[in-house]
């Protein structure tokens, strides 16, 4: 008979930190053993996020900002969204972590531990715009199923790691490598082991970039649990999904990365326009790569009154995925004129870019401010929600608050 193991020092360790103390009779916790004080069912405390934030699902959690909420230039882990496609695994054992890499266009299999990472490979520090495929999914008419983000599916944080491409070419890929897939240890809701909750990944030419990497810092500190912790990637300017959490596998493939949720039409859309509510063949749905340009007033808080005064100064974020944000309008006569509003270039590519307008009301009364990006390529937002899709991925239509001037 086999002897159960106990939990390793280092998984202990980090079990303390996410208790915020000491796990006493720690030694005696058998692998594997769910701590009661961990599954703490508000979600609040136990991922450390602002109580606006809103919960969307606990099985598994999403939890989504809200516009006013992203004001930071930088986004805030209490102000960072959530989205898990299975169970965030248990019992991280961050000193002995390691990432595999296989798959067809590799030679050899390569394992590396963290701390080789760490110390073998360069480090960068990129600010990187995340936004889930389905932020502002809620607006689809006929409606697609899956969470129904609003608005604040979408977070820019500085992430810390070594590129993988430094990685890719320490391992040695083959001249036929065309994807790279990732494998995480989170678990499958159905408890089946042999199945991966999501299994995405990019292109071998996103995946040589720059800015793609294998993080293991957010913010300048450890990635919080629910982020990836200990090690993560980052492909900014992608649907989110492309960014695997719990990293723990690298695929290098000879053909696009069938994993889990690459596949049928799931983060796919339609190639061509179809009709709301057309059923669409999966040969027929195209992988999303890039994300669009898209903006979100964040100060002040839709639904704000003036006071004793008609001047009002605006601010927020605006993206455009693989591309610059260009312009930023903003009109406050339902989209008849549009006014340009001060831009900053991005802290580095694939960071949002912070926008501001100081607006003249010109009487008292109740007005909506519109804001509108325009890319790098000229294409600009939506006013209303753009191409209908079966799964409600792509929403980019402006962003809009209500304003009183008394
Ligand atoms: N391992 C793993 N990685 C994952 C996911 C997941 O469920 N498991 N969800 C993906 C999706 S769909 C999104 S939108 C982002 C969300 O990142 P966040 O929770 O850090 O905001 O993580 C992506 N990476
Ligand atoms: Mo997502």
């Amino acid at each position: 008979m086999q002897r159960r193991k106990f939990l390793k020092k280092g998984s202990l360790l980090t079990l303390a930190t996410a208790l915020g103390t000491e796990i006493v009779f720690g030694k005696n916790i058998r692998e594997g053993y769910q701590l009661l004080g961990l599954q703490d069912p508000d979600p609040f405390k136990l991922f450390q996020k602002d109580p606006q934030m809103v919960v969307l699902n606990d099985k598994p959690w999403n939890m989504e900002a809200q516009a006013h909420l992203l004001d930071d230039r930088v986004t805030p882990n209490r102000f960072m969204f959530i989205r898990n496609n299975g169970k965030i695994p248990a019992n991280i054992d961050a000193a002995n972590w390691k990432i595999t890499f296989d798959g067809e266009s590799l030679e050899t299999k390569k394992t590396y531990s963290l701390k080789e990472l760490k110390s073998k490979f360069k480090q960068y520090t990129y600010q990187l715009t995340l936004e889930c495929g389905g932020n502002g999914r809620s607006e689809f008419n006929p409606p697609a199923k899956g969470n129904q983000w609003t608005v604040g599916a979408v977070s820019c944080a500085t992430w810390t790691g070594v590129r993988l491409k430094d990685v890719l070419e320490d391992a040695g890929y083959k001249k036929d490598a065309v994807y790279i897939g990732y494998h995480a240890a989170d678990t499958h809701l159905s408890g089946d082991p042999s199945k991966e909750p999501i299994s995405r990944g990019v292109p071998m030419a996103k995946a040589l970039q720059d800015e793609t990497l294998l993080a293991f810092k957010m913010n300048g500190g450890d990635i919080p649990l629910a982020h990836g912790y200990p090690l993560r990637l980052i492909a900014g300017g992608w649907p989110a999904s492309a960014s695997g959490k719990w990293l723990n596998g690298i695929s290098i493939r000879n053909k696009i990365h069938d994993g889990t949720k690459m596949t049928g039409s799931a983060y796919r859309v339609p190639c061509e326009a179809v009709a709301p509510g057309e059923k669409v063949k999966d040969e027929d749905m195209c992988i999303i790569e890039s994300m669009p340009v898209k903006s979100l007033i964040t100060y002040p808080k839709s639904g704000a009154v003036l006071k004793n005064k008609n001047s009002l100064t605006i601010r927020g974020h605006a993206w455009a995925g693989e591309l610059q944000v260009k312009t930023m309008e903003y009109s406050i006569d339902f989209g008849s004129s549009w006014q340009t509003c001060r831009l900053e270039v991005p802290k580095n590519r694939l960071a949002w870019q912070h926008f501001s307008a100081t607006i003249s009301f010109p009487k008292k009364g109740y007005y909506e401010v519109w804001a509108r990006a325009t890319d790098s390529n000229n294409l600009k937002q939506p006013m209303i929600l753009p191409g209908w899709n079966p799964k409600g991925y792509l929403n980019n239509a402006c962003h809009r608050i209500a304003v009183k001037v008394s």
